[in-house]
């Protein structure tokens, strides 16, 4: 245990010792950075948080902080958070996955989440395609991106996971950007503190297999509207917005989901139940 009564948490001391292996330049570096930040705003004690990804580049983020961490299944990631926070309500549980774990494989997972609306914070890591496999187009990938892969484009129209969460439940959903570090702590910090399903989208160019990317900073901007909790207002802003709007679009106070457990029985209860 790192904090003292009387010693206030740094950035630093949510980093762990182990060296990410990600590319030099990847926006993956500046997301652990804001993350850092934002736990260290709210001084979470280390121990009290649980950060749980699926695989992936991105999803290699929990071993590098330094607070309990869980490397799942590929798209696996949500359902773990939520049993996770089933099971330890008291602890502050935070989800990490990339746009093809959380919006390809994972989408079935994201749809029922946003609806379950657990106090759970849902980061995703949006570089628009898969970086880890090397270079294949995900759902967020622009449908005349021309890859090896996808030599024509996919053709595909994009999946808008702001759109998804929205309709599904969620009741945070926000975009955020890898490049902007101080304005992404802060939105991590208020996805953090928001009690439910907190959605937050984030921008973060591969530099490896889209180089291109590097100039989003060019394009991204900051939300020129306020937070509301109006469902359709929230859903004309986000489908007005071209995607490189950053900020908080929705945000509403609504009933958390959260199973009770003090009458739940134990599987040894059930192994005698099914006894034969
Ligand atoms: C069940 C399963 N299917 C496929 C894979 C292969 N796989 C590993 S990571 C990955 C895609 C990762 O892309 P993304 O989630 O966008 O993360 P990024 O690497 O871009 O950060 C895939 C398809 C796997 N590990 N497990
Ligand atoms: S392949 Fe792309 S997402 Fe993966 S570490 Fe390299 S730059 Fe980052
Ligand atoms: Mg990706």
């Amino acid at each position: 245990m790192k904090n003292g009564a009387d010693k206030s948490l740094s950035p630093k001391d949510y980093l762990s010792k182990a060296h990410p292996i990600w590319c030099p330049g990847c926006g993956h570096f500046f997301i652990l950075r804001a993350l850092a930040t934002a736990l260290a705003s709210l001084q979470i004690p280390n121990e009290d948080i649980g950060l749980i990804s699926g695989i992936g580049c991105s999803s290699r983020i929990p071993a590098y902080l330094d607070v309990y961490g869980f490397h799942g299944l590929h798209g696996r990631a949500l359902p773990l958070a939520q049993g996770f926070k089933a099971i330890r309500p008291d602890m502050t549980v935070i989800v990490a996955s990339g746009d093809g774990d959380g919006y390809s494989i994972g989408g079935n997972h994201f749809i029922h989440a946003c609806r379950r609306n657990m106090n759970i914070t849902y980061l995703v890591m949006d570089n628009e395609v898969y970086g880890m496999t090397k270079g294949q187009p995900s759902p967020t990938t622009d449908p005349t991106w021309k890859s090896k892969l996808a030599p024509h484009g996919t053709n595909i129209r994009t999946f808008n996971p702001l759109q998804v969460a929205l309709a599904s439940g969620a009741s945070f959903v926000a975009r955020g950007f890898a490049g902007d570090q101080k304005s992404l702590a802060q939105l991590i910090t208020s996805a953090i503190q928001h009690e439910g399903f907190s959605l937050l989208e984030i921008k973060s160019p591969c530099v490896t297999f889209r180089p291109e990317e590097k100039e989003w900073h060019k394009k991204m901007r900051k939300l020129n509207i306020q937070s509301t909790e109006d469902f359709m207002k929230a859903a004309g802003n986000i489908y007005k917005s071209d995607g490189f709007d950053t900020g908080i679009f929705y945000q509403v106070d609504t009933p958390v989901y959260q199973p009770s457990l003090s009458n739940e029985k134990m599987v040894t209860d059930f192994e005698k139940e099914f006894e034969v």
